[in-house]
């Protein structure tokens, strides 16, 4: 897909649909508490006609006016109000939050019995039991699909982590048995544009009971000529591109949750089901809950990984500096201890380059390619440590030798010398397993409409030109280390000054 056609996506003003889905329905009121927007059957459900500039007394009863002022104080997102019985005695979940001047309240069909609150809060403490099992990110998003699945019914929950450059990749799944795998597919950034991810990190969870709905519009569609924001509200209608790709997938059902980590939207636990499928306010609840306990358990781990990480390079350093300060001359102590040098930082190479000197160990490239890449990286490296995973991407020459060194970990000791010392990563050739070929759908339809691709067949891709990444504990410990050598490097200047006065 070309880039205007990404931008395009990214355009989608997702927010202001003008419409919801049909399986509830909208309230929008004014600070008077009238009705000044709604959208959905809101005649049939409340049975009242000509609802439109009525007051929420008239509309939806006194009990559930009364409990509006608590929902628009709630700290994050709508509060279940009451239930409200319709003329025909069915039941609704009534909820409310406030949206600007505007109270937002929305009303869905009531969950049969299981989704009571003393039912879904004891299956929440045991699915966050469930957490404290793991112990590896992987094995605890392992559990997490299992119990979002347990929660929610869905036949297939998905745990899809968001990497660097946005695409994303299942790291743990369950599913029905019958179902195909999507375990560890990469998807491609455009599935999810940007706009839909900055939503879903202020508006954590959302549902699609049936993609092939009838969207039921908003009337008036706007106040004050402005269109009306639905960004929190749950009935909101979904763009059409995301329903055709959840139809191209096989999906008639969805939901998705957010997982938030530092503030971060770290990935999503993407539920789907074949036919249609509803989870009630009690439930939603449950999984927006158990989707924060997750992000808190996803940040635990990473840190308790570096954490551990950070002791062992602090032992390798401090080795590694004991060693250089014991010897008389610093030059025959980093001569003598090159392989430790590279090993301190995990480099399959080192090569330290001083004036015109060169040493190095392990697996590097060849001498001439060296010294031109010491040219280049010299003043990256000046201000702070230079680190990338794919040098190519960066400096096409170094194509040449991606084999011995795709990864680059640099450090200036000194521009006038000049002194550098860098550590390479050899190529890790990686085979990525994309749900569907994300370079060949560019599939535009009738009157050049933008469509999701159609295919989600496994489709391989081997990716050159990158190494093991440098983790932020090595990036740190390279910085400690050209900080130590620096130290030593001065006392020595000024000890021999000292002498030779
Ligand atoms: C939204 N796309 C989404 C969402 C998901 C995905 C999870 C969130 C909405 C939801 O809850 O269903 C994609 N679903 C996935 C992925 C997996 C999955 C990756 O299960 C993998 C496990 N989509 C496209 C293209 C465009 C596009 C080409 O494929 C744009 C031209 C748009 N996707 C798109 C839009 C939304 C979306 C606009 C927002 C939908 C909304 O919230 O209104």
């Amino acid at each position: 897909m070309s880039s205007p056609d990404l931008t395009a996506c990214d355009r989608e003003p997702i927010h202001v649909p003008g419409a919801i889905q049909p399986h509830g329905l909208l309230l929008a009121l004014d600070g008077d508490q009238n009705a000044v927007a709604g959208a959905g059957d809101i005649q049939d459900v409340l049975g009242v006609g000509d609802w439109l500039g009525k007051s929420a007394t008239e509309l939806l009863g006194l009990e559930i006016v009364d409990a509006l002022p608590a929902a628009s104080a709630a700290r994050s997102g709508a509060a279940c109000i009451g239930v409200l019985r319709g003329p025909s005695g069915a039941l609704f979940d009534v909820s409310a939050q406030r949206s600007g001047d505007l109270t937002m309240v929305e009303l869905e069909p009531a969950g049969p019995d299981g989704a009571r609150l003393g039912v879904v809060l004891g299956d929440l403490e045991a699915a966050a039991s469930e957490f404290e099992r793991a112990s590896t990110v992987e094995q605890l998003c392992g559990f997490a699909a299992a119990e979002f699945r347990r929660l929610t019914g869905f036949d297939r929950v998905m745990i899809y982590q968001f990497l660097d450059d946005d695409s994303g990749s299942v790291v743990g799944e369950d599913r029905r048995e019958g179902l195909r795998s999507f375990l560890n597919h990469r998807f491609p950034a455009s599935d999810i544009p940007r706009q839909a991810r900055a939503l879903y990190l202020r508006n954590p969870i959302r549902v699609i009971p049936d993609v092939d709905y009838t969207p039921a519009p908003l009337q008036p569609a706007t106040l004050g000529g402005e269109p009306i924001d639905l960004s929190d509200v749950a009935l909101r209608s979904v763009s059409p591109i995301h329903l055709q790709y959840l139809r191209n997938m096989g999906v008639r059902a969805s939901a998705s949750v957010s997982i938030v980590k530092d503030g971060v939207l770290w990935g999503l636990v993407a539920c789907h089901n074949e036919t249609p499928l509803h989870i009630p306010f009690a439930r939603r609840a449950a999984c927006r809950a158990l989707a924060g306990m997750l992000g808190r358990q996803i940040r635990a781990k990473d840190e308790s990984d570096a954490f551990r990480e950070r002791v062992r390079l602090r032992g390798f350093q401090d080795d590694l500096v004991a060693l250089l300060s014991r010897e008389g001359s610093l030059d025959a102590a980093i001569s003598n201890h090159v392989a430790e040098i590279r090993r301190a930082l995990g480099g399959d190479g080192v090569a330290i380059l001083r004036g015109g000197d060169l040493l190095t160990n392990g697996r590097c490239p060849a001498e001439e390619q060296i010294r031109a890449l010491a040219a280049w990286a010299l003043n990256r490296s000046a201000d702070q440590v230079f680190s990338t995973a794919r040098l190519a991407e960066l400096l096409p020459d170094a194509a040449a030798y991606r084999h011995a060194a795709s990864g680059l970990l640099a450090i200036t000791l000194s521009l006038s010398e000049p002194w550098i010392v860098m550590w390479f990563r050899a190529e890790e050739i990686e085979v990525v397993e994309w749900a569907g070929n994300p370079h060949k759908d560019v599939a535009k339809g009738p009157e050049e409409a933008l469509t999701p691709r159609a295919s989600f067949e496994s489709w391989r891709e081997t990716v050159r030109g990158r190494a093991r990444r440098w983790t932020g504990p090595e990036i740190e410990a390279a910085g400690r280390l050209r900080a130590a050598v620096t130290e030593v490097w001065q006392s020595r200047r000024l000890r021999d000054l000292n002498r030779r006065l």
